[in-house]
């Protein structure tokens, strides 16, 4: 399988909104093994399709420690089924704005229901970092970034500081 390269801020793709994956296939199981390989090579904890570039409803997580057994999961069109009233503030990271972290207040428990590679409908319920990382990755399926649950200052300044990245990256290039 493959790494793949990762889409960054401010990349326009990482706006889109994906498309479901709908019946698995061999090409499915294929993207999922590479986006597995890019997430861990980062490393991160969590990947969802557009960030290698593709808009498709498919998200990889796996919040195995260093020192532990991997444990991947595969969520195959996952959605958020219920989400609690109560809150709770976590940092979160991402992929695709390298080395920013911020507190963000997401819902602290959530149902969510996906289908597995081999088809399986799934409901569970998450808490903890779990329901932050599934609602993270859901919501880079449809096109919204952690930096848009912050203050209109922080994220405006974080989309500046990467576009200059990005500027300084092409004059270089
Ligand atoms: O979707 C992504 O951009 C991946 C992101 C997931 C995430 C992290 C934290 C809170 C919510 C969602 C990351 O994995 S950022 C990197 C990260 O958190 C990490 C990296 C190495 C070890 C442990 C964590
Ligand atoms: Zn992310």
């Amino acid at each position: 399988m493959a790494i793949r390269t990762l889409v960054k801020l401010p990349d326009p793709r990482l706006r889109l909104v994906s498309e479901p994956v709908g019946p698995v296939t061999a090409e499915t199981r294929a993207l999922a093994a590479d986006m597995l390989d890019t997430m861990y090579d980062a490393p991160g904890i969590g990947l969802a399709a557009i960030q290698i570039g593709i808009a498709k409803r498919l998200v990889v997580i796996d919040l195995a420690k260093k020192d532990e057994e991997r444990c991947p999961v595969v969520l195959v069109d996952p959605e958020i089924t219920w989400s609690s009233e109560e809150r709770r503030v976590h940092e979160e990271g991402c992929l695709s704005i390298p080395e920013y972290y911020e507190e963000v207040e997401r819902p602290d428990r959530i149902r969510y229901r996906y289908r597995t590679l081999e088809g399986e409908s799934v409901e569970q319920e998450a808490d903890g970092i779990l329901a932050t990382c599934i609602q993270h990755e859901i919501d880079h399926l449809n096109g919204v970034m952690f930096i848009d649950h912050l203050s209109r200052l922080k994220r405006s300044r974080a989309i500046k500081k990467f576009e200059k990245a990005a500027r300084r990256e092409a004059e270089d290039a």
